[in-house]
């Protein structure tokens, strides 16, 4: 089994959240915070079989768009620098790591 973590933009939450409940994955949503940009994502926990990996992946691609983000100035205390010009980031789709599960228990 794997432990899938996605993390996606809020505004694609419910869209994933629902194609990934009507193809019959158990799905967690955790309210997360990317460090950089400091605002709101949403991080999914998906415990899936080995061979569903591939499908789970492929519906989350189809449903995280790519979006442009204004980013926070950020101080540099190393070259005592400071930048006034917003600047844009591009963000997701989606972030998502794929990990063993060792051992899984409903009890
Ligand atoms: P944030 O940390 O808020 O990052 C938002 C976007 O800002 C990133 O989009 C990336 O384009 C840019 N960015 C992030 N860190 C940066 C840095 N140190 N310098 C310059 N630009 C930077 P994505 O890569 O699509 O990431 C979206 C969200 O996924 C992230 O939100 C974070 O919550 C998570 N994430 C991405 N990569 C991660 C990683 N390696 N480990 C843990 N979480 C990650």
């Amino acid at each position: 089994m794997k432990l899938v973590y996605a993390i996606v933009d809020n505004d694609d939450s419910k869209a994933v959240s629902s194609v990934l409940t009507q193809n019959g994955f158990s799905v967690t949503k955790l309210a997360s915070t990317g460090g950089f940009l400091m605002s709101g994502n949403t991080t999914f926990l998906i415990c899936t079989d080995n061979d569903r990996v591939d499908e789970l992946i492929e519906l989350i691609r189809q449903h995280s768009r790519k979006r442009n983000r204004i980013a926070p100035q950020h101080n540099s205390y190393e070259t005592r620098s400071y930048s006034n010009a917003p600047s844009e980031v591009s963000v997701g789709g989606a972030t998502v790591f794929v990990t063993d599960i060792e051992r899984f228990e409903k009890l």
